[in-house]
């Protein structure tokens, strides 16, 4: 039985990496070369395997340390007693501790080929036939040094090759899927003239950015280019929540405050490449601001009408568009019911139709809808809750001392909604003249917009067109918005025999939040009460 401390491998020159997942317990068993930990850089990530069969007696670091080279994270209890066994650990502890003094640059080598230049594969140590999983660029674009262009995958890790210095990517040389070895040309790159160096000039880079040099003597080369190298062998890891991607895409997602585990990597064994993590972050810029419910709804689908048949699209108009956001928040955001009921209107009718329109002057029309607005004025004073707005954190009740209705008007560009002020201190005559203006000027839109603000309750009648009941949307941040249809005659017990009245049905949408079912209830009927006896609203 032997004490092994595992520590760093030589970074290369790299001075601190940080511990980003632990991948083992105190207690666990391990196999030789299974992952310990898993470090990063700027640049990279890379596993540092157990040298040897054991078990993990203490750990030594926390995910986010800071290590460097030779830095002890953990010790192993290992089950080595022949001779041979032993030698093979301390043969495993060189290859984690080696001593490198020859490193090369972890880009890829350049070859100078006059206009341009190729870049290749750096040094596999060992490994050949990698796949190409995914090239990271687009041709044509602009690279700055170390840029990632493409990720190779072995059957435990993956690498990325990065521009060894900044240019323009003209091409690449190589597809997703195909095998390459050290050396293999894998893309074409321009670079200006200041930057140009041969290729016989690699140690220039070695110096800045040392790493591990496969081509190092020693068995061990294999082990140390998997060590060092920009490898990430997250295949191996054994927790479910442990990513799978490379360094450059733990970098990125690290800039952009992604968690990784988050998101759905779509490249061989659910690898999370670029265009997934901006694919991510696409959609959760688009999804719209939580709701005051705190919740967030998925988008429908697109979807491609024209396989069904023949379609033309137009672009909605901005009143339609207007509406269709403020309907959709309000359906959203409020926990809205209706309550239905009838208002018997047989005498007002008599009466309009009658003494009144013998009365008024020709050019005034007096519509149902005057009566029914004075008597929502009505209502609203005798139930105060109906006129008010929940306030913007939701925690108390805003109660307005002013009666301003609002009017559904139909015009050719989609719904407008002019307000009625102060429709308290108005005649119905008043409001039938101010009604019918509002209602042309909507729809010759000659509307200002300070005619349609400021309302705290809203009417939308569509008695003229026909209808025995609809469900309006309440007109947020009111709370509460009557909905009229048409009126007809009904037969009516009225204690002894039936009789034709003349029923005009009332629909009253309300924010259940701030009104109770009972209320809105006593609302509308007190509502069709108020208009069954016209004397209630000419007084
Ligand atoms: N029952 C029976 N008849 C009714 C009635 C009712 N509830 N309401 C109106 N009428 C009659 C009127 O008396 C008038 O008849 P006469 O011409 O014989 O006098 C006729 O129907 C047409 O009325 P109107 O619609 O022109 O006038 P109005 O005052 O009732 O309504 C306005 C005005 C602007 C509200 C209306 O024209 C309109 O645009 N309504 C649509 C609102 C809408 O689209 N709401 C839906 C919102 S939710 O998507």
């Amino acid at each position: 039985m032997t004490m092994q401390n595992v520590t760093v491998p030589d970074l290369g020159g790299i001075e601190q990496v940080e511990v980003i997942e632990i991948s083992v317990a105190v207690g666990d068993r391990v196999a030789a070369e299974d992952t310990l930990i898993v470090v990063e850089s700027d640049k990279a990530s890379m596993d540092i395997p157990s040298p040897a069969a054991g078990i993990i007696r203490s750990i030594d670091v926390k995910k986010g340390d800071k290590v460097s080279t030779g830095s002890v994270v953990l010790s192993l209890e290992i089950s080595a007693d022949t001779p041979a066994q032993v030698a093979a650990v301390q043969a495993q502890n060189q290859i984690v501790n080696p001593q490198i003094t020859d490193a090369v640059s972890p880009v890829a080598p350049a070859v100078n080929t006059g206009a341009s230049e190729q870049i290749c594969v750096p040094d596999l140590g060992g490994m050949s036939q990698v796949s190409v999983i995914e090239l990271v660029a687009k041709e044509g674009d602009s690279l700055n040094a170390e840029a990632s262009l493409i990720v190779l995958e072995s059957d435990k890790a993956s690498m990325d090759v990065p521009a060894p210095r900044a240019g323009v990517l003209l091409r690449y040389l190589v597809k997703v899927g195909d095998k390459v070895n050290s050396g293999t040309p894998i893309a074409e790159m321009r670079f200006s003239a200041a930057e140009k160096i041969s290729a016989a000039q690699p140690a220039v880079a070695v110096a800045q950015k040392p790493v591990q040099s496969a081509a190092q003597s020693a068995p061990a080369a294999d082990k140390v280019i998997t060590a060092a190298a920009a490898l990430n062998a997250s295949d191996n890891l054994p927790s479910g929540k442990d990513v799978h991607a490379g360094p450059a895409v733990r970098m990125l997602a690290r800039e952009l405050g992604v968690d990784l585990t988050q998101v759905k990597g779509s490249g061989p064994r659910n690898r999370i490449l670029k265009e997934d993590l901006q694919a991510f972050v696409k959609q959760k810029m688009q999804q719209p601001a939580a709701a005051a419910g705190g919740f967030a709804l998925p988008e429908l689908p697109a979807e491609d009408f024209s396989r069904f048949g023949p379609v033309e699209s137009k672009a909605l108009s901005k009143i339609k568009l207007a509406t269709a956001r403020n309907m959709r928040i309000s359906w959203l955001t409020i926990p809205q019911v209706t309550q239905f009921d009838e208002a018997d209107i047989t005498a007002l009718e008599e009466y309009r139709k009658g003494p009144m329109a013998a009365m008024l002057p020709a050019d005034v029309k007096v519509t149902p809808l005057a009566f029914i607005t004075k008597a929502c004025v009505k209502a609203l004073q005798a139930f105060p809750a109906f006129n008010s707005s929940l306030s913007a954190d939701g925690q108390s009740l805003i109660y307005k001392g002013y009666y301003h209705v609002g009017i559904a008007v139909d015009t050719p560009d989609g719904l407008v909604v002019p307000v009625i002020k102060d429709a308290d201190k108005k005649s119905v005559t008043d409001i039938a003249r101010e009604s019918s203006l509002l209602a042309a000027k909507a729809r010759d839109k000659k509307l200002p917009l300070d005619a349609m603000a400021g309302a705290s309750f809203t009417i939308s009648s569509l008695g003229g067109i026909g209808g025995t009941a609809f469900t309006p949307i309440v007109n947020a941040p009111q709370v509460a918005i009557l909905g009229v249809s048409k009126a007809s005659i009904k037969p009516v017990w009225d204690g002894k025999q039936f009789a034709p009245r003349l029923m005009l049905p009332l629909s009253v949408s309300y924010d259940h939040r701030v009104v109770d079912g009972a209320e809105a209830a006593r609302f509308t009927r007190y509502l069709a009460e108020l208009l069954s006896d016209v004397r209630h609203l000419l007084l």
